[in-house]
């Protein structure tokens, strides 16, 4: 379904295999070389989500090279497994002819090179207020993946933080795909349902979301 121009919902886009591969390699992500961490926002208060960076390392509001508020080092690169992967995802939600939302002009799949992957983890009572996502120099696509718990994400409009929006619940394996005018709407995920996830995802609590963005930074 399109909630709104270039923004498309393709539920159970990954099957129980692929969520389970993905979810074993976020467990290795987790641990290092770069530990997952609540990044600090600028007013001292930490996030209740939990983040482990590929490629870039993403500390609030910028991307920086080396991970210097979680101990140095330099992030684990976005493997090739991963790039293709939101190629694939490109094609299903832009490039398919007859679904809902079929914008083959907005992105090219073969032109999408994600060179960053921000791999959020919400515990039970994890949420993520109302924001834009504009540190990257780049309007190419935001290709977002969620495994485990079902969430309540909340897709708003580019001018304020408010209404108008719209509620979607995201479940273990839906992808969602945010390009053209969606790139930049303000969005949040304001709460998660504890245990609603199927075991057989690979993660027994909490929500996974992994979004593949180019940042244009170099
Ligand atoms: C999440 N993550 O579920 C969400 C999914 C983040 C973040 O918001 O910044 O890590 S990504 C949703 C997204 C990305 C880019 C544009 C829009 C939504 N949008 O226009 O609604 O953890
Ligand atoms: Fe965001």
């Amino acid at each position: 379904t399109e909630p709104g121009p270039g923004a498309v919902h393709v539920p159970g886009w990954l099957d129980l295999a692929a969520q389970r591969e993905i979810v074993r390699a976020c467990r290795q992500w987790a641990v290092g070389p770069v530990p997952m961490r609540a990044a600090v926002m600028p007013g001292g208060h930490p996030m209740s989500v939990q983040t482990v960076c590929l490629g870039w390392h993403w500390q609030p509001y910028k991307y920086t090279r080396t991970a210097d508020d979680a101990g140095g080092g330099r992030v684990a690169d976005v493997p090739d497994w991963l790039i293709t992967l939101g190629r694939r995802a490109l094609a299903e939600a832009y490039a398919t002819p007859g679904r809902p939302g079929y914008a083959p002009e907005l992105w090219k799949p073969e032109d999408y090179t994600p060179d960053t992957a921000l791999i959020n983890y919400y515990a039970h009572g994890a949420h993520m207020g109302m924001h834009q996502d504009k540190d990257e120099k780049s309007s190419a696509p935001v290709v977002s993946l969620s495994i485990g718990d079902t969430c309540i994400f909340r897709f708003g409009n580019t001018l304020t933080r408010t209404r108008p929006f719209t509620d979607i619940e995201l479940n273990s394996g839906d992808l969602f795909v945010f390009g053209g005018p969606s790139r930049f709407a303000y969005h949040g995920v304001p709460k998660t349902f504890p245990d609603t996830a199927d075991p057989a995802s690979g993660l027994p609590r909490g929500r996974i979301n992994i979004t593949l963005r180019m940042t244009g930074l170099s």
